[in-house]
């Protein structure tokens, strides 16, 4: 495992971001772990977090013109990253803008739901936190379409590794295949899993390997 994965997994344990229990998701399920992105909030974990993203971005060598952060979550990832993909990948990146929407569209002053950088004619990369069953972020794509954009990918910060909703198709691939893009990682649930497995105990385990029966892919 690359160091700054191992580094993104031992600080999201340490700052308790990366937690095991029992937890309802966004989908329903009931899952043994769950990962909160919003603990990263503070300096530090915020700069290896943004490091983070840009050595996945840096590594993938995909093209695009601007880091789209979906509101909320997806903005302070959004801004972070593009400070640091200047800083990690120099001159390649110099150019590279950001921009987020409003959950709100404003009708005064300059107007509009996007804030940053115009989305019309541009390769827009999409940046989030986690992706469970791959429904969140169907907003994403479809707002830089409704702004003229081309989505050319999305980076999250989790693969979890699971289902769609209903079928047992991988959600990742799901999203992959529905709009012609790659879906980048930081992390998936296979290195958390991987990392962490000696500090967890046998009950944690067996409830982790349960929920894995439910909703491993196997398409
Ligand atoms: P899906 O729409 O099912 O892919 O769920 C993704 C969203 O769920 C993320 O954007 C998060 O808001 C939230 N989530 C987490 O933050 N961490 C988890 O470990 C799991 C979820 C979740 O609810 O599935």
């Amino acid at each position: 495992m690359s160091d700054y994965k191992s580094k993104f997994i031992e600080d999201a344990l340490q700052i308790k971001a990366l937690k095991f229990g029992q937890f309802t998701l966004k989908s329903g399920r009931i899952s043994p772990y769950f990962f909160n992105m919003g603990l990263f909030s503070d300096s530090r974990s915020l700069s290896n977090v943004a490091t983070a993203y840009a050595k996945s971005i840096i590594a993938s060598g995909i093209e695009f013109d601007i880091l789209f952060g979906p509101a909320y979550k997806g903005i302070p990832l959004a801004a972070i990253t593009v400070v640091k993909l200047f800083e990690l990948g120099g001159e390649k990146y110099a150019n590279v803008g950001y921009s987020f929407n409003r959950k709100e569209k404003k009708d005064h002053g300059e107007g509009g739901s996007i804030v940053g950088c115009d989305l019309k004619g541009k390769k827009i990369l999409i940046i989030d936190d986690v992706m469970t069953a791959g429904t969140a972020i169907n907003e994403a794509f479809d707002i830089i379409k409704a702004e003229g954009g081309s989505a050319i990918g999305c980076i999250i910060a989790l693969d979890r590794q699971e289902t769609v909703k209903d079928s047992n198709m991988s959600a990742t691939k799901a999203v992959s295949q529905r709009f012609g893009v790659p879906v980048l990682n930081i992390i998936s649930f296979d290195d958390v899993i991987a990392k962490s497995k000696s500090t967890l105990t046998k009950e944690q385990l067996e409830s982790i390997q349960e929920y894995r029966k439910k909703y491993v892919p196997s398409a």
